[in-house]
């Protein structure tokens, strides 16, 4: 697409926002100037192409589709059904996938739908064949009882959250630790690193349905032909959840062991993290469980979103070109560029460095909270999050660690000199910055202080650092 396509198509659409609702249409180009002039390092946000965005901001939001291509609830889905078969079809062919599912509308939702499927598939099916009934409508009183006491009364192993698990693995203040009866596998003390010999005893002591692999927050390669070993050792279903490395695996840096795809029973992702697409989700699955995780929506999700289907049959198509592999080699380097950056200039990082997209930093060494870096480093113009580190003191709020990754950064051009530079950046901001006190003079663990005059120089140069690398470069909105 030419840049004067890009610029007229995204200048009119405000033009038309604006003559509705002025501040949404200030606020959305107000959103564009604050992404181009920080850096930013959330590890798991990226931005879109023009053509992903486009694709969403249309009259495919006004559909209701639930079913699946061909199989409506609703007539007049001949439009959603294209989309939704080339998005699969793409989904497939980019991860080798036998089945793709891509209605969910974000990570959360495809580990429910996976969540759900397994338990349809192990549970809820063999109970309905023992009753001799098609559909749980048909189950007695007493059968249905029983049966939904069993699902709820099924077992998860997956990674701790401090050890850089997701909430959805089973953390019990989200739904996936209510459902499951869940334990954790953590992380080698001594090198942050997994330890499959554990989890294989864990596995053995706990015997979970389900074994989770994946991670938000884990910087290095998980070998997913050893979990399956695990999982097929104890009779689990083997679930990963790639959301944050999906990029990583389409663009073949992670082959043979490290992707997921041919080892797991059920793959779920996002779709704008590493893979660069809109926000949302998808499921890849082995043949038996297809029927049951198309079924996720009305189980588990509302209706499908067309728009966003579209726009995910635009990215995966991104996905599949030559470039992308260089693209996903370009995100580790520049992962591993930073972590050098930050090694080098006395900083603390789980594990000691990384080999995906992201590198944790343990900020205790800076005398700092998480909470407290990270909004010193964001009034740097330096955007991250704070994270929690194995056996973390400070807990998941305020924690002691930052995460910090590289897709965002990548996609705008920034290599590995501007990675270094990145590094020496956030070390001055960390080095200068301050733990404060509450009242009582105990220690905070949100109060810092950090000189105003040297976090504006930090954001000018960081300004200065994305110059040359101008985000949506044909998109002119003045
Ligand atoms: N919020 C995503 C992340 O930042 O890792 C995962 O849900």
């Amino acid at each position: 697409m030419s840049r004067n396509a890009e610029s007229t198509a995204f200048r009119s659409a405000l033009e038309v926002i604006r003559a509705v609702e002025p501040r949404v249409a200030d606020a959305i180009g107000a959103e564009l100037t604050d992404q181009r002039e920080s850096l930013k390092l959330i590890a798991s946000e990226n931005y879109a192409s023009p053509a992903t965005l486009l694709a969403m901001g249309n009259w495919f939001s006004d559909k209701y589709a639930e079913g699946t291509v061909g199989r409506r609830f609703y007539a007049g889905c001949q439009n959603v059904d294209t989309v939704e078969a080339l998005a699969a079809e793409h989904a497939r062919e980019l991860f080798g996938a036998a089945h793709a599912y891509v209605q969910p509308h974000s990570g959360i939702d495809a580990n429910l739908v996976a969540f759900w499927a397994v338990l349809a598939d192990r549970v809820e099916s063999p109970a309905l064949k023992k009753a001799q009934v098609r559909q749980v409508n048909d189950l007695t009183e007493a059968d249905w009882f029983a049966l939904r006491r069993e699902l709820g009364n099924q077992r998860m192993l997956g990674m701790s959250l401090d050890a850089g698990g997701h909430l959805t693995h089973g953390f019990r203040p989200n739904i996936s630790g209510k459902m499951f009866d869940q334990r954790s596998y953590g992380t080698d003390p001594a090198t942050g690193l997994i330890d499959y010999d554990r989890v294989a005893e864990a596995a053995r002591e706990f015997k979970p349905l389900i074994l989770v692999g994946g991670y938000s927050a884990y910087p290095r390669k998980v070998n997913f032909r050893i979990l399956r070993e695990i999982a097929d050792s104890v009779g689990a279903t083997f679930m990963v959840d790639m959301a944050h490395f999906a990029g990583l695996v389409a663009g073949k840096v992670f082959t043979g062991d490290f992707d997921p795809v041919p080892h797991a029973h059920i793959v779920t992702t996002t779709t704008h993290k590493s893979l660069r697409g809109p926000r949302g989700g998808m499921v890849l699955c082995q043949p038996e469980l297809a029927d049951q995780v198309d079924r996720g929506c009305p189980m588990v999700l509302g209706g499908p979103l067309p728009h966003v289907m579209a726009a995910k049959a635009v990215a995966l198509a991104e996905a599949r070109r030559p470039d992308f592999a260089d693209y996903a080699q370009r995100i580790v380097d520049n992962a591993q560029a930073l972590a050098e950056g930050l090694l080098s200039r006395g900083a603390t990082l789980v594990t000691g460095g990384t080999d995906n997209h992201l590198v944790l930093i343990d900020v205790s060494g800076y005398g700092l909270t998480g909470r407290q870096a990270e909004q010193a480093l964001l009034d740097s113009g330096i955007v991250t999050n704070r994270n929690s580190v194995p056996q973390d003191p400070n807990g998941a709020w305020y924690t002691s660690g930052i995460r910090v990754g590289t897709p965002a950064l990548t996609t705008r051009g920034l290599g590995t000199a501007e990675m270094d530079q990145t590094a020496e950046l956030i070390h001055t901001v960390l080095t200068q910055t301050t733990a404060g006190a509450n009242a009582d003079g105990t220690p905070s663990k949100a109060k810092y202080t950090l000189d105003a005059g040297l976090a504006d120089k930090i954001a000018r140069q960081a300004t200065d650092l994305l110059a040359t690398y101008p985000l949506y470069p044909g998109i002119d909105l003045s």
